[in-house]
């Protein structure tokens, strides 16, 4: 007798789901599923698990393939079962492609293809339905996207599309997506909400369209160049009743907001200060064009802005500009009423890359990626302490902006203050590709 055992959340349970267990089951004669436990998933970083283990149990129990089911409680307990349980096979989907490779020391591991787009008949409610995602764009952020949404329930990728088709294709084939749309209008028919990850420039034109055929928009930073383009759709996407955010992450993770409401509470005495450095050197060849404030002013621009606020005396850059018009390097300074900022960005230029948030009576120090918050220390003056804090930073961190555009469809909230960040730094944008720039080098 052939065992054969394979793991998951089953989640919202669907026809992928049921499809990969029936595969699983027709490779032996007896199949065991572990499901997660609540805590597991929330260990490997799944961040919103819709159904309680009771639920998804009940789930894969209705399919009828199933001879066994366990729960899957620890980081190594594959190993474990697959010994304890003499495993002839064991079996994933194949979005797991050769991470299961070391089980094949103990038996036989089959990848199975992975069931592509699935159909929003599926759906179980209007309220948890899956949320169906299309990229429009292939680039790097692209890249480090579609990974996320795996730790992510309640969101499939079906769909993407670039004008140069051939990288559409070639998207659509790595991820295992269901097709690369003809164009940007076939797309939007084929979705419920749309990841923008084209060049900036091109944000504006991208996400207008999507608002205007109702779909969502998760939008990577900068959303648009422009103050007044960036409250012009948010009023859009408000008057439509849609979900319009910036995929700035360091904004939602648990580890920045909490680092805020500490700076902000007095710990420190009065903030006098804000200075952060965001610097680096890309690997390769340098691509004309990039410039280091379209893609990290973000950041800092946030960091000054939930620490100091938004009504800076006067904004100053300096810039080191290189091919093409890209920055190499800037330098931007903050004067306020109370306190000054400053931030260095590089791109071709390597610096220390931290925060120091100075006060009256002490200071934070964040190292280094401050912008992925997840330790950080505070000195008081009195020098009688240094406190260290310590927050976890999952995956890259797309996952929680994810998670927060699916609370707010889910409950039907639409803006937040987040739609206020983006035109505040579209304003600075502006005014750095408008106003004078000291330039060097
Ligand atoms: N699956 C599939 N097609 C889909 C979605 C999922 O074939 N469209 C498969 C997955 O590859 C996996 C199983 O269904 O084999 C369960 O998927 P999930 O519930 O998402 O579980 P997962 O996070 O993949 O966990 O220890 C847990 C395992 O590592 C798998």
């Amino acid at each position: 007798m052939a065992k054969v055992i394979t793991y998951g959340t089953f989640d919202m349970f669907h026809h992928g789901h049921r499809s990969l267990l029936e595969r699983a089951k027709a490779l032996g004669d007896y199949l065991i599923v572990g499901i997660t436990s609540d805590s597991y998933d929330k260990y490997r970083g799944k961040l919103n698990v819709n159904d309680p283990l009771p639920v998804r149990m009940e789930n894969v129990k209705a399919t009828g393939f199933v001879d066994e089911i366990i729960v899957e409680e620890y980081e190594g307990q594959k190993i474990d079962d697959v010994i304890r349980k003499s495993i002839d096979i064991f079996a994933i989907g194949s979005d797991w492609a050769g991470q299961f490779d070391y089980l094949s020391d103990y038996c036989k591991v089959v990848y199975l293809d992975r069931t592509r787009g699935i159909s929003s008949t599926e759906r179980r409610s209007e309220a948890h339905g899956l949320i169906h995602f299309g990229v429009a764009g292939v680039s790097s952020a692209a890249e480090r996207f579609l990974p996320e949404t795996k730790f992510v329930s309640g969101i499939t990728v079906d769909v993407v599309t670039d004008p140069d088709r051939q990288a559409a294709l070639s998207y659509a084939d790595r991820h295992e997506l269901s097709r690369a749309a003809d164009d940007y209008d076939d797309l939007l028919s084929r979705v419920g909400a749309v990841y923008v990850a084209t060049a900036p420039g091109r944000h504006y034109d991208y996400i207008r369209k999507a608002l205007m055929a109702d779909k969502h928009v998760l939008c990577e930073k900068p959303l648009v160049l422009k103050e007044a383009q960036a409250r012009e759709l948010f009023a859009l996407a408000e008057a439509r009743g849609l979900v319009l955010m910036e995929s700035l992450v360091t904004s939602y993770c648990p580890g920045f907001q909490r680092l805020c409401s500490l700076a902000k509470s007095g710990r420190i005495g009065e903030i006098k200060s804000v200075d952060a450095t965001l610097t680096r050197v890309p690997s390769g060849a340098r691509e004309p064009g990039r410039s280091s404030m379209a893609e990290l002013f973000s950041y800092p621009a946030l960091a000054v802005d939930r620490l100091l606020g938004r009504d800076a005396r006067d904004v100053r850059f300096c810039s080191h500009r290189a091919l093409e018009g890209g920055d190499l390097f800037t330098r931007i300074d903050w004067q306020f009423d109370k306190a000054v900022a400053s931030a260095k960005l590089g791109l071709g230029v390597q610096g220390e890359n931290d925060l120091v948030i100075s006060g009256t009576r002490g200071y934070i120090y964040v190292p280094s990626p401050w912008w992925k918050t997840e330790y950080y220390e505070i000195r008081t003056v009195a020098g009688d302490e240094t406190k260290r804090y310590y927050y976890e930073f999952i995956g890259n961190g797309i996952r929680y902006v994810l998670v927060e555009l699916l609370r707010r469809i889910a409950d039907g909230v639409r803006t937040g203050r987040d739609a206020e960040d983006s035109a505040a730094l579209a304003a600075l944008l502006e005014r750095y590709h408008t106003d004078d720039v000291t330039v060097i080098g």
